[in-house]
């Protein structure tokens, strides 16, 4: 009985997690999928070198797929910085990387986007095409020293970035998961969850045997 309970709590989770993307958001993993997904045209992303060997945000997602990416990159420090997009997919390069395994890294898999700025102030503007499948790639500074400082982040392309990658850790970061909207659909998630639980369990014990004596 405690199995079948489970079971029927997985569908339900399950079912009410698909009518979540379905009423709401777009399906991130259509394209998978389907094998098809019209060309969403371009889409804009703001990234900004800060101090203390950061960018902000560090990590984006939901990056529309086979679209033009117009990337500003700006450089709000004093030192120069690079962004450096990998294109090996899913790959979350080792934090103790030296210069050279980085170097050899970008040779073998050459970056989907690189940019760089030179001062405070400096900005650079250019765009790339979005891969056709979801999936998500590393993005680094490979100024001397500044990855192993901490100096890079994450982008997702058709999809969230995964949330268990390890992000750089520093004081000055700007939180950029747990947004209202994601808080408001887990809520209306587990309201849905406990209501299906209780009509289960009242079906459940109606089908039950005679009814029992009420004192
Ligand atoms: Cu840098």
């Amino acid at each position: 009985m405690r199995r079948r309970g489970l079971s029927a709590f997985v569908a339900v989770v399950v079912v009410t997690l698909a009518a979540t993307s379905a009423s709401g958001q777009p399906l991130p993993r259509a394209a998978e999928t389907f094998g098809y997904q019209p060309a969403s045209g371009s889409a804009a992303i703001s990234i900004v070198a800060v101090s203390n060997f950061g960018y902000q945000p560090d990590t984006i997602g939901n990056v529309p797929l086979d679209a033009t990416i117009t990337v500003t990159f700006t450089d709000d420090d004093v030192l120069p910085h690079t962004f450096n997009i990998s294109s090996r997919e899913g790959f979350e390069i080792p934090t103790n990387y030296t210069a050279a395994q980085l170097n050899k890294l970008f040779s073998e898999y050459p970056a989907l986007y690189a940019a760089s700025v030179s001062y405070e102030g400096d900005s650079s503007i250019g765009n790339f095409t979005s891969p056709s499948a979801p999936g998500w790639y590393e993005f680094v500074c490979n100024e001397s020293g500044h990855f192993a400082e901490g100096m890079y982040g994450f982008i997702a392309f058709g999809e969230s970035v995964p949330s268990n990658l390890t992000l750089p850790h520093r004081g000055s970061e700007i939180p950029t998961t747990g947004s209202p909207l994601i808080a408001v659909v887990g809520g209306v998630v587990i309201v849905a969850v406990l209501a299906a639980v209780l009509i289960w369990r009242r079906r459940r014990s109606a089908h039950r045997a005679p009814p029992e004596p009420h004192h």
